[in-house]
């Protein structure tokens, strides 16, 4: 397919127009859109249901086996603005993963960072380059780029988890490599606790300085897992202290930076009966709701929201989050925030007016 072809009733312009189609040129001057006053996302704002995902995730689990070549049992949001692409947002990918009963997932690695975020279940080990992660309810787990991971269901119950990845960014940038892991077979170990955390979730803002132990690495944080129970203890804490609602980000723990280059984590906790102020940022969002039912506005449309719902914002989407009076709404977000503020494109905007 060639480049489009403008027209125009003076003959010598549609002439030109022809000439500029042929040699794969176009006239500026007759482009409009690229301009435009404010971010014209064509991410929607959209909600997948916990329900459906659930429902369908078993299905696939009895239908469809994990195998070398498909790798992972992934109901992968598509957005239904990005024109069938298998993406949740323009920038990130989101999907369901499904892991049954004593199954496991084999070894691979590849350049788009993964990060998972565990909605049902407690039976897994994720092992990250070689290092038994044991996953259960509302853990965040990452997988960075180019770091080997596979994942083995070590009970009979399945489990189920969110995985969001910087895929459409990198692939974008025309930078995607991938690798099988070294062995066919799966290593089966676990840890009581991983040895990430032994190193670098010391808490209270200690680090390791030991010679004869690696340095964290400059690419990501060096703590692989962030725990429910404190992620908890850390929103309770600050419960009393503010007026609205908590919002916590997750952070290398020792240069305080997001936990991975293209990736921002986030743990929003919304008291019981209460609204947040309506915000915007640009650069697009997936969100999960891990306790709570609620309402969410995002751009003027409404979404009630239950555990293991995800959803998309677009950028500068005014989002607005509201919870059920019985429970507090704990939602857990991920942004492409650490790429935009990079390249210096970072804004955000509280809309105060409305209190
Ligand atoms: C992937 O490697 C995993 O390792 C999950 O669990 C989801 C979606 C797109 C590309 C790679 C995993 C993925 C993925």
């Amino acid at each position: 397919m060639g480049t489009r072809r403008f027209t125009d009733e003076d003959i010598q312009l549609d002439s030109l127009y022809d000439d500029l189609a042929d040699l794969d040129l176009q006239p500026l001057w007759r482009l409009s859109g690229t301009l435009t006053d404010e971010p014209v996302p064509r991410t929607q704002p959209y909600r997948w249901r916990a329900r459906q995902l659930r429902e369908l995730g078993e299905r696939a689990g009895r239908l469809v086996p994990i195998d070398r070549g498909g790798d992972r049992r992934v109901l992968s949001c598509a957005n239904p603005g990005l024109g069938g692409a298998p993406h949740a947002t323009s920038t990130l990918w989101a999907g369901l993963q499904y892991l049954g009963g004593h199954e496991y997932a084999p070894a691979h690695r590849h350049t788009p960072a993964a990060l998972r975020f565990v909605f049902e279940g407690s039976g897994v080990w994720t092992l990250v380059d070689g290092d038994p992660i044991h996953m259960s309810r509302g853990d965040l787990v990452l997988t960075p780029s180019w770091t080997f991971h596979e994942h083995h269901n070590t009970t009979a119950d399945p489990m189920l988890w969110l995985d969001v990845l910087d895929v459409p960014v990198v692939s974008y940038l025309e930078s995607i490599f991938y690798e099988d892991g070294p062995s066919e077979d799966v290593d089966r170990r676990t840890a009581v606790r991983s040895t990430a955390e032994q190193r670098w979730a010391l808490g209270s803002g200690l680090k390791p300085v030991a010679r004869d132990l690696p340095g964290p690495g400059a690419d990501h944080s060096p703590l692989l897992v962030y725990r429910w129970s404190d992620t908890d203890e850390a929103l309770r804490a600050l419960a009393g202290q503010v007026e609205r609602d908590v919002r916590l980000r997750f952070t290398d723990p020792v240069r305080g930076t997001d936990v991975m280059p293209t990736m921002r984590c986030e743990m929003q906790r919304v008291p019981a009966g209460r609204t947040t102020t309506p915000h915007r940022q640009t650069g697009s969002r997936v969100g999960a709701v891990l306790n709570g039912t609620g309402t969410l506005v995002i751009a003027g449309r409404e979404f009630d929201v239950q555990p293991g719902d995800v959803f998309a914002v677009p950028s500068w989407s005014w989002l607005t989050l509201a919870s059920g009076t019985a429970e507090d709404l704990d939602v857990f977000t991920v942004s492409d925030a650490p790429i935009v503020e990079a390249v210096r494109l970072y804004r955000e905007e509280w809309q105060e007016e409305q209190r």
